[in-house]
């Protein structure tokens, strides 16, 4: 993308509503717009991350044999009156009437309408087990909507639904997802510590958060380093051998770790103290299971092997993928702007074109950007070299790559690494080989 050609509204100053680094240079690198008090518009930078996060985030679901769908944004509360949550859930849920005075909501969760999709058409165990998710807006009217996209009113979710037809069916299904949480946060350039969790509205006795480390993170949190030090790519898990799970689920819970609302001093005390971990984290996924409380409650139930009808049992797996963009550059940022991990980043690199209009300089820039426009923005606009190096280093591409007068006449440029600050004075091609572009 040419940037004269691009929707990239910089702002110079920075924003006095924002209160934290994540929303402030959003705003600033022109990723989003706020519409209206926790609404946003996703400008194509901002919109291009989330993409990328969706992308990964899909291929790591597919990878365990989820299957996507995609259900409406608006619901019948006839469904939550069954499961008994519409009057539970609250002043959170946005409640409609339509034309006919039926009542409506704009969905926080999905839990009693992928219930009701499902017990509608699996009748018996031999389909089970079954795993669906979706990747679409919610919306929960938070008292204090705030940090920009972090807390939100309308907000991306990917949630994801078991079913089994058994307790230790489900136990795997739960095994599963947080494996394929760890792998999609991994992929996502941040660290996320799992965490045993509270369950609140969604219910269930078995829950994990996922927090991203950042000092502006609202909860505090205890863990074992070793959480730290996984590399869960790698780690090679049978995902369809329940003993295979069980021994990746307990290098998990072997090690300590909790929120404040689940502190247990006791347990800290046992972690020895080079390993202990303290600090607040951003919670950017949260994992249930709650057995057979909605296909129960909504009268769901498929015939067992000896004919005799059950409920089955049900998890939920949540990611905040838009919430996720704020997490990013809060655990991944420095004065000058975003640090975008390669995976997520809008645009691979940036070409920045010093002197616009001189013959040399043009010709190299033209030739680094037609290798792969669709991943490059070019910086072509008549601004000084300062203008375009700041507007660089806060839009945050992994790598710059910046021509000179000087060495376009050798065909030489300067590449940029924007997480190190390194520089590299290389040929054309040297420098599109070491972004990975050539
Ligand atoms: C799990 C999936 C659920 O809703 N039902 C379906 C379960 N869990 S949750 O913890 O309430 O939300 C899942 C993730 O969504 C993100 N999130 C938010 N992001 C932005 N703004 C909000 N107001 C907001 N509320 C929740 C979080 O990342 C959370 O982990």
């Amino acid at each position: 993308m040419r940037l004269t050609k691009a929707f990239q509204p910089t702002l110079k100053e920075v924003p006095a509503e924002a209160q934290i680094a994540s929303h402030r240079l959003m705003l600033r690198a022109g990723l989003v717009r706020q519409t209206s008090s926790g609404i946003y518009a996703w400008l194509p930078a901002g919109l291009r991350v989330l993409r990328n996060i969706e992308q990964i985030v899909r291929e790591e679901q597919d990878a365990i044999g989820a299957q996507e769908v995609l259900m409406p944004t608006l619901q019948s509360a006839e469904l939550w009156r069954r499961s008994g949550r519409y009057d539970a859930y609250g002043p959170e849920m946005l409640r409609i009437q339509d034309r006919h005075g039926r009542d409506l909501l704009y969905g926080p969760t999905n839990e009693e309408m992928i219930t009701d999709i499902f017990g509608s058409s699996v009748k018996s165990y031999k389909e089970l087990p079954k795993a669906l998710y979706h990747i679409q807006w919610k919306f929960r009217d938070e008292v204090r909507p705030r940090f920009g996209v972090m807390r939100g009113r309308e907000f991306l979710m990917k949630d994801a639904y078991s079913f089994d037809a058994s307790y230790e069916g489900a136990v795997a299904s739960y095994r599963r997802m947080m494996l394929s949480y760890l792998r999609i946060f991994q992929r996502l350039g941040v660290r996320a510590v799992p965490m045993v969790a509270d369950t609140g509205p969604i219910g269930g006795d078995l829950s994990h958060e996922f927090l991203v480390l950042a000092p502006t993170g609202e909860s505090g949190v205890f863990f074992d380093a070793a959480l730290e030090e996984q590399d869960w790519l790698s780690r090679p898990v049978d995902c369809d051998d329940a003993e295979s799970l069980a021994t990746f689920f307990s290098t998990v819970t072997d090690h300590y770790a909790a929120t404040d609302e689940k502190h247990d001093e006791a347990e800290w005390a046992k972690v020895p103290d080079e390993r202990k971990r303290e600090g607040r984290g951003i919670e950017v996924g949260h994992i249930f299971y709650f057995g057979t409380k909605y296909t129960a409650s909504m009268g769901i139930e498929v015939s067992g092997p000896d004919g005799a009808p059950f409920h089955p049992h049900m998890g939920s797996y949540g990611v905040g993928v838009s919430r996720l963009v704020g997490a990013i550059i809060e655990a991944s940022h420095d004065d000058a702007g975003i640090i975008w991990p390669a995976s997520v980043a809008p645009y691979r690199a940036a070409i920045l074109n010093l002197r616009q209009g001189d013959e040399a300089c043009d010709a190299i820039c033209d030739r680094i950007y037609g290798t792969d426009p669709e991943n490059m923005l070019y910086d072509d606009r008549s601004e000084r070299a300062g203008v375009k190096f700041n507007d660089a280093d806060l839009m945050g591409h992994p790598w710059q790559i910046i021509v000179g007068p000087r060495g376009a006449k050798e065909g030489k440029v300067e590449l940029k690494q924007r997480a190190t600050g390194e520089r590299f004075e290389l040929s054309v091609e040297d420098a599109l080989a070491k972004i990975g572009a050539a």
